[in-house]
């Protein structure tokens, strides 16, 4: 018998009869999830593959974010690919620069490159039913893919406040993960809003240049020691010629990070004695008894992120700095009003309030079956199955989807398992002669009751706010567990969790 199917049968990696070129797997984004991804690949012998990019550089948050001070607050030797150990971090917490470095080394080291589209945003991806593709836009022109895979991170799109008069104000403005080098503040009266990881880290670097610094704080971050230091130079060369050993480091600080999720997850009240380091941290750092009380929280510790710094307290003592705790009314042109009338002149304000988590605009650009938009299958909350596939969006991967995201460690460890996920499904399709893979609902809406069931009772929600939740005040964000966990259910793709389409003959195929 022959099957005719009227489908597209183009073979992959080639340009369709239409002219649209067509790929196995598209990649969103160069940051470590999309890049891990692309080398997962390459390790494979997958070659068929494009990374979308919307920059014209590699690297993601870590070319982005290039604020003075802007360095990682997870242990250096933790923060990178498991495949790819760098021994030639220069210190314990590594600055922004050696991060983006080391992703750039990446991409020549795996050969990834060739496989990068620079000024492709991406503009819409819409899954073809018919076709069983998706229909891909981004400003170099249209492309098809048989498996998307977003890895535009959590952390890309700068969330700027909805403060009455900011679009108005004549000086100078700018987010903090968009800084604007050529703007000079020496001797300026800067206005800081916010005081979250990124503030606490460029505060205390142009606090001796400007002239007089406002930090406008609205909730109080709980901070406790960095202790940041360098690694020598004869040690770096001990991991060059004995990888296991930074491998055995790397082992450690990992087991020392899990102990952290303890306390985060199951037993907050363990969080007491870290709260008491943090409170001398800052009775040590600050004398002024004013000054010690706007900034001591009140809250659990760990129910927003906890932050790590030696010089932010110090900082924010030196007499050309004023910590606002007033909420802000309005900004008009040259100055910002606060709830008390006050009215401070400002030449420059810098935006430090974070990124747009739980609402990712990616979300808006993404259509699965039935022209279905992700952002209104998302309306009542982010959620998918594992953090990476969804219900409705056939050969669709999410790289740090929701629930996966970190209070206590690593975000890379989380990427390598979704990483490992998504290539067994990959193999497991080839294998099969699998076209189409889509999570089922049922499935995906007891994962997702589960990761509602464990949160409850973990400091996350214990009555703070915070980019963890969502408008609903729900925590689409975090997973709530050991990272351990997460990767033992990720290290085999579940089949049985989903709907398998097979690969349909090409037309006339014999039957
Ligand atoms: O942003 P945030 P971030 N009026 O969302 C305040 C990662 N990161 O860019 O707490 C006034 O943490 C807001 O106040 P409140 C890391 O995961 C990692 O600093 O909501 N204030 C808060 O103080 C981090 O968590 C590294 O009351 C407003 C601040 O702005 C994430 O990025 C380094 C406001 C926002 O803090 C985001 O950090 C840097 C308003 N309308 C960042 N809206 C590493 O080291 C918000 N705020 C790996």
């Amino acid at each position: 018998m022959s099957i005719q199917v009227e489908r597209d049968t183009t073979t992959t990696g080639a340009a369709t009869g239409a002219g649209v070129e067509h790929v196995r797997i598209a990649i969103v984004g160069t940051g470590f999830s999309g890049l891990g991804l692309a080398i997962r690949l390459k390790q494979r012998g997958i070659a068929d593959f494009v990374v979308l990019e919307r920059a014209s550089d590699v690297g993601g948050t870590w070319r982005d974010n290039t604020y003075p001070g802007c360095a990682c607050d997870v242990p250096s030797h933790l923060y990178s690919f498991s495949f790819a150990l760098n021994p030639d971090w220069t210190r314990t917490f590594s600055p922004q620069p050696e991060i983006w470095a080391y992703l750039r080394d990446c991409v020549d080291r795996y050969g990834i490159g060739p496989h990068i589209r620079y000024g492709a945003e991406l503009l819409d991806a819409t899954w073809d039913d018919g076709a069983r593709r998706w229909r891909i836009t981004t400003p170099q022109g249209p492309l098809t893919a048989d498996v998307l895979a977003l890895g535009n991170g959590p952390l890309s799109e700068p969330s700027i406040p909805a403060i009455p008069g900011l679009d108005g104000f004549e000086g100078t403005l700018f987010h903090s993960a968009r800084w604007r080098h050529d703007h000079d503040l020496a001797g300026k009266r800067v206005a800081v809003i916010g005081t979250g990881a990124s503030a606490i880290q460029f505060v205390p670097r142009i606090q001796p240049a400007v002239g007089h610094l406002t930090l406008f704080q609205r909730t109080p971050p709980w901070i406790l020691p960095r202790l940041d230091r360098p690694i020598s130079d004869r040690r770096r060369a001990l991991y060059r010629r004995l990888p296991a050993v930074q491998r055995l480091v790397r082992g450690l600080i990992y087991t020392q990070r899990e102990i952290g999720a303890l306390g985060l997850v199951y037993r907050p009240a363990m969080l007491a004695r870290v709260e008491k380091l943090a409170r001398k941290h800052l009775e040590a750092q600050v004398a002024d008894p004013d000054l010690r009380k706007k900034l001591a929280p009140s809250y659990r510790l760990g129910c927003k992120r906890i932050l790590l710094a030696d010089d932010f307290y110090p900082a924010l003592t030196r007499p050309n700095v004023e910590v606002v705790t007033d909420r802000i009314r309005e900004v008009r042109p040259h100055s910002i009003v606060t709830e008390d009338g006050t009215e401070r002149a400002v030449d420059t304000i810098i935006v430090a309030t974070g990124f747009h988590v739980t609402d990712m605009p990616a979300a808006r650009c993404v259509r699965g079956r039935g022209g279905q938009l992700l952002a209104d299958t998302w309306r009542d909350g982010a959620q998918a199955y594992l953090g990476a596939t969804v219900a409705g969006f056939p050969n669709l991967f999410l790289l740090i989807g929701p629930n996966t995201g970190l209070g206590h460690t690593s975000m890379v460890y989380m990427i390598e398992s979704q990483l490992a996920y998504i290539l067994d499904c990959l193999q497991m399709m080839a294998r099969r002669g699998v076209e189409t893979v889509e999570v089922r609902p049922e499935a995906q809406a007891t994962y997702n009751d589960e990761m509602q069931r464990r949160l409850r009772g973990t400091v996350w929600l214990s009555g703070c706010a915070s980019w963890y939740l969502d408008a609903h005040g729900r925590n689409s964000t975090l997973w709530p567990g050991f990272t351990f966990a997460y990767r033992r259910r990720t290290r085999r793709f579940d089949p049985a969790s989903y709907a398998l389409t097979p690969r349909m003959a090409p037309v006339g195929a014999a039957g």
